[in-house]
């Protein structure tokens, strides 16, 4: 299997480009669920969501979550009755919230959810959550601790931010099928997500970063970070302030222990150097994902760069 290990939007965006090139069957997604939180009462894992919806081509394209096409009526109900109308729920992402609230309280795991509902919405990669257990990623800001999706929708990132807490390193087990699937997979890949805040999570867990600085398996990552910003979220601030530095050097960096490739972009060429002496091989191309063909060229640069490593 080849295994990506995924955050939200440029994970699913990256996916889709690696499904196009290869057999969807053979495609793993690890996804974060740091970001997961119950709100009425329904527990809600954006990742999951965001990664199933674009690869089913159900998502909302112009917000990279959500379903297109949704509407709010639930929604106007929920502010007439006072209830947080902050993070903005769609009356048909709601039935995937209902949905999964639902089995989790009949006794289902996270993972086997996250396959029922991959299944039903007719998607061919596997997609597994990084664990089965709560391991919420909290902000410490200068406005208290916030969970991550306070700081990022609620507060849009106005605190200021001094650290982050990934409950992922606390005592989270990994999920039943990803030790397994690390072990057996034939490349593993780190999607262009937050370091921070949507692989820290993953790579918090600490079975899953002994068994990749310890596999054969070629380990290589996109970069997130080009030309010095975000793609999109708030890569840059948390970096800063968990001490890595907001570029692809500082990607390449971070997860120097890990990896043996990295792939940048043609306008970050002038860190290639600098990365490369540091033992990790590093291929230059486009990486903004714009619409499908640069999705595929990219999957097949990522794929290229694994096999001149293994
Ligand atoms: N992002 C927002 O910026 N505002 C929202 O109201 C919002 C709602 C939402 C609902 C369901 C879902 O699956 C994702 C949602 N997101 C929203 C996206 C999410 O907060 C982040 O973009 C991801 O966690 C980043 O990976
Ligand atoms: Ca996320």
């Amino acid at each position: 299997m080849i295994v990506v290990l995924s955050g939200g939007v440029g994970a699913a965006r990256f996916i889709e480009g690696l499904a196009a090139v290869v057999a969807p069957e053979r495609i793993a997604a690890v996804v974060n669920t740091g970001d997961d939180m119950v709100l009425h009462g329904l527990y809600i894992s954006p990742d999951l969501d965001i990664v199933t919806c674009t690869l089913a081509d159900v998502i909302d394209r112009n917000q990279g979550w959500g379903i297109a096409g949704d509407t709010d009526a639930c929604m106007q109900w929920l502010a007439r009755l006072g209830a947080p109308t902050w993070f903005k729920l769609g009356d048909r992402d709601l039935a995937l919230h209902i949905y999964r609230t639902a089995r989790l309280q009949a006794g289902a795991t996270l993972s086997q959810v996250a396959d029922e509902i991959r299944q039903a919405l007719g998607v061919a990669v596997s997609i597994i959550p990084m664990s089965d257990d709560p391991a919420p990623t909290h902000v410490l800001t200068d406005q208290g601790e916030l969970h991550f999706e306070e700081y990022f929708v609620r507060e849009r990132c106005q605190p200021v931010v001094h650290g982050v807490r990934l409950h992922a390193a606390g005592p989270v087990r990994p999920a039943p099928a990803l030790l397994p699937l690390l072990m057996s997979a034939e490349v593993i890949i780190i999607a262009p997500s937050n370091p921070v805040v949507s692989v820290g999570p993953i790579l918090a867990i600490p079975e899953v970063r002994t068994t990749l600085t310890t596999t054969n398996t070629p380990v290589v990552a996109v970069s997130p970070i080009v030309g010095g910003a975000a793609i999109k979220g708030p890569a840059v601030p948390l970096m800063k302030a968990v001490g890595l530095t907001p570029t692809a050097l500082g990607v390449a960096e971070t997860y120097a222990d890990l990896i043996d490739g990295i792939v940048i972009d043609t306008i970050d060429a002038e860190l290639a150097p600098a990365i490369q002496s540091r033992g990790i091989a590093t291929l230059v191309t486009d990486t903004i994902m714009r619409g499908m063909p640069e999705k595929m060229a990219l999957a097949r640069a990522t794929l290229e760069l694994a096999s001149l490593i293994a």
